[in-house]
This record gives C-alpha cells, sequence and structure tokens, in this order.
C-alpha cells in the first residue's frame, strides 16, 4: 500500500506500510515453489516475463494433481461417479470464471488460449461479410488479432483498415471516429498492448462501433491477468484471454461472448460435445456455451483456472493492479536516471505492467536486445527480447526489436534494482 504513504506524514510511517506490503509480496512468493529455483549455482532467479506466461502458484498445480490422483473422468459423458465429480468441477470453473469477468455462465466458452478465441470469431465472421465490408484492427496489434482477418479478409474481399496511434504511445481517438464507418462489421483491438503497455480505452471505441452496428471484439490477453474485468459494463460482444497468463496451466483460456450473438454465431469445432441431435444428414447445436467446446475438453486446465482466479480474487484485482502499479513507476522512474536508456510507451498512469526498452552503448550504438537479455540471464535475469509477435509494429516503430520487463503479483523492487545494476555492466561490456 505505498499510495497510502502519501497521506501519512513522518519517516517511520512511511517505512512501516512500505514494509508491510514487502511482507505481503513475500507471502505471496511462498505460493511460488519456482521462485525458489538457482537458474545456476548461486543464481536465483528474476522472472520478468510475465506477459509471455506467469509462474503458477502451488495452490493451483495441487487442483491439477488432485484431479489426475483422485476424479479423472471424462466431462458430459460418463454416468459415474467420477465423471460427474470431473463435470461439475469443470463447470464449475465456467462459473467462476463468469463471476470474474461479470458474465453469465452462457457466456463463458472455454478455449486453448486467446489465439484460438480470436480465430473463433474470425472465422465466425466469414458469414457475416460481403465484398467491401470493413474489419478494424490497430497499429499495435498482437500477430494473433492481425493475421486471422488478414486471412478472413482476403477471403471474403472485405477490407482491413486500421486505428492509428499518437507518437507510439495511445490509440488516436479522432481516427478510431474515422475508420469505424457503416461499412464496419467487426472491430478488435488490445485492451492492453504486449509491447507498449498502454491500456486502451475499450469503453469509448465500443461506443464508435456500437453506433455503427458493428461487432466488437477485445484482445484480453494482457488485461484480464491484471486488471477488474466488467464484460457487461464495457459494452463488447466479445473478450478473448489465456489461463497460462494468469497463473493457470497453458493450454487453457477462455472466449467471453455476448449471448446474444453466441447463440448465432458459427463455431470455429463441430463434433462430439457441440451437438445437442445428430441424424445422418444433418445436426442441430447444443446450449451455450457447449456448442462451442468440441471435442474433450482440457478438464484439468480448466479446473487449474478456477482456482487460479479464485487465488486472484483472493488478493483482489485493485491489489493486483495496485502492486503491478507500483513496480512499473519505480521502474520507469529508474530508467528516466540513465541515459542509455530508451523507454517505449506511455507513463505508469497509462499503462499495465509492461515496460520495453532498449539499451545503447555510449557511443549510442543500439546492444541489441539478444545479447542483452542472454547477458541478463546468466545473471539469472529472465526477460523478453525480440518483436514480441508483433512485428508490423516493430517495423513502425523503427526499431528491430525490444527488451521487455513485465511484472505480476510477485515481483519486487529489489528485483528490478538487480535488473538495473546488470544492465549497467552490460553497457559498460559493450563500451
Ligand atoms: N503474448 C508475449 O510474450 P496466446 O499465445 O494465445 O496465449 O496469446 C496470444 C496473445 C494475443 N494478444 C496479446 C496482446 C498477447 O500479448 C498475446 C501473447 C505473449 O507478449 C506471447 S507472444
Amino acid at each position: 500500500m505505498y499510495h497510502f504513504t502519501l497521506y501519512l506524514k513522518g519517516s517511520f510511517y512511511i517505512y512501516m506500510v512500505a514494509s508491510m506490503d514487502e511482507a505481503y509480496i513475500n507471502e505471496i512468493r511462498k505460493d511460488f515453489p519456482i521462485l525458489e529455483t538457482k537458474v545456476r549455482e548461486g543464481v536465483p532467479l528474476i522472472y520478468l516475463d510475465n506477459a509471455a506466461t506467469t509462474q503458477k502458484p502451488r495452490q493451483v498445480i495441487d487442483a491439477i494433481s488432485e484431479y489426475y490422483l483422485k476424479y479423472n473422468a471424462n466431462v458430459h459423458r460418463g454416468i459415474h461417479a467420477l465423471s460427474e465429480i470431473a463435470s461439475e468441477k469443470y463447470e464449475d470453473a465456467h462459473s467462476k470464471v463468469a463471476k470474474f469477468l461479470n458474465a453469465k455462465f452462457s457466456e463463458i466458452v472455454f478455449t486453448k488460449n486467446t489465439t484460438e478465441g480470436l480465430n473463433l470469431v474470425a472465422h465466425g465472421l466469414r458469414n457475416l461479410l460481403s465484398r467491401g465490408d470493413e474489419i478494424v484492427v490497430t497499429r499495435m496489434e498482437h500477430h494473433s488479432n492481425l493475421v486471422p482477418f488478414q486471412i478472413v479478409a482476403k477471403e471474403t474481399g472485405a477490407v482491413l483498415k486500421f486505428i492509428e496511434m499518437e507518437d507510439f504511445e495511445k490509440l488516436d481517438l479522432n481516427s478510431a471516429e474515422k475508420v469505424i464507418t457503416d461499412k464496419t462489421k467487426l472491430v478488435s483491438i488490445p485492451h492492453m498492448s504486449n509491447v507498449l503497455g498502454t491500456i486502451n480505452p475499450v469503453k469509448e471505441i465500443a461506443q464508435i462501433a456500437k453506433e455503427h452496428d458493428a461487432l466488437m471484439l477485445v484482445d484480453g490477453a494482457q488485461s484480464v491477468p491484471h486488471l477488474k474485468i466488467d464484460f457487461k459494463n464495457l459494452g463488447i460482444d466479445f473478450l478473448s484471454f489465456s489461463g497460462h497468463k494468469m497463473l493457470a496451466p497453458m493450454g487453457i483460456g477462455g472466449l467471453v461472448g455476448r449471448e446474444e450473438v453466441l447463440a448465432n454465431y458459427e463455431p470455429l469445432l463441430y463434433g462430439g460435445e457441440m451437438i445437442r441431435n445428430v441424424d445422418y444428414d444433418i445436426a442441430t447445436w447444443n446450449d451455450l456455451p457447449w456448442k462451442f467446446e468440441a471435442g474433450t475438453p482440457n478438464v484439468s486446465g480448466g479446473i487449474g483456472l478456477g482456482v487460479a482466479v479464485d487465488y486472484l480474487q483472493n488478493i483482489g484485482m485493485d491489489k493486483v493492479h495496485q502492486i503491478e502499479y507500483e513496480l512499473t513507476k519505480y521502474t520507469l522512474d529508474r530508467f528516466e536516471e540513465l541515459d542509455f536508456v530508451k523507454v517505449y510507451g506511455p507513463d505508469a498512469e497509462h499503462r499495465g505492467g509492461v515496460v520495453s526498452f532498449n539499451v545503447y552503448n555510449d557511443s549510442g550504438q543500439l546492444i541489441h536486445p539478444h545479447d542483452v537479455s542472454t547477458l541478463l540471464d546468466e545473471n539469472g535475469i529472465a526477460i523478453r527480447a525480440g518483436h514480441h509477435c508483433a512485428q508490423p509494429l516493430m517495423k513502425s516503430m523503427h526499431i528491430p526489436a525490444t527488451n521487455r520487463i513485465s511484472f505480476y503479483i510477485y515481483n519486487t523492487k529489489a528485483e528490478v534494482d538487480r535488473t538495473i545494476e546488470v544492465l549497467k555492466q552490460i553497457k559498460d561490456i559493450f563500451n
């Protein structure tokens, strides 16, 4: 609760409040056995690659083990005790996610990941598009929210349009007003950029989309794990996210879809589980959400996602955001002191816990992010370096790649300090 320090007078109280939060983070860290890892002899792990995937708490790992140790069975098929327990727990997980995001049970489709959810929407869009119709995305897309729409546009003769950015920091709302028109059938934006960290004005853009009767999809890969989300209140039609970026295992995620839209939407996959009645020549579809979950689902993953949601709700999403905000603000302030580091994206108030940056030597030459991340790794520090699956954004910024630090609930300011210490050494090596 560092921000309380603003209202308290006297350094003693400031110290007390600050150390309370440190103790709180240390308690959280105890739930993540992997954080005790020594990357190599005497080198502890500093994990700052959470936008790629987060670590998993013991509670989630235990829930997955429990499923396989005690009640492994297929769901919605067997009339036997194990299948009943598995089905109940799997459905419970849908209920937990629905509550977490303020959506209805029928609106929660479990998918493999964000990418699958985005593809599901793109696939169904084929039925709604005619030649000359338009799909609108942004200039800051992850490939997963771009390539599926490139393909659909090519197949249907639709046109792909882009909301422009201002100073590579935020979306330009004037541009959104211009490119979203009555020809637009779908608008899809990232809630939070995985490169710039920018938190985008979803509600405002959804309102523009609505004025033109366009569907609104949000790529929530980087927001659902970090922000309090109210699906209903956002006024959107679809929201896609990944479990593995929010403490859950890999291979599970969700697409939230407005019930009225999902009811008439085309599934991505056909087969078992998603049907109601099948004849040799025709079939009808199951109720929501099962119409979109063809085949045997990832039952243990779904249950793990439910437990991850419990874990986050115990902390509280406001608190999650606060922890990340403090770390991000601290990092941006410390980077400001360093003349050899260039940071991309907006200030801490307008971004989530993602900080992309580049490092330059004393002659002003870029030290390639792959070299930086390799040397950080030698010191046990895991960050991501590269184009972050956003090649068009990198090209428009005229940079080959960036380094990226990304935070979650278990990171500390001491980890940021250590990273900066090593970055200074790296700069000296490249002089
Ligand atoms: N970004 C990163 O390191 P999947 O792979 O389906 O779980 O998530 C795809 C995805 C979609 N949109 C955004 C904004 C994302 O950040 C990601 C995943 C990871 O930035 C892996 S490339």
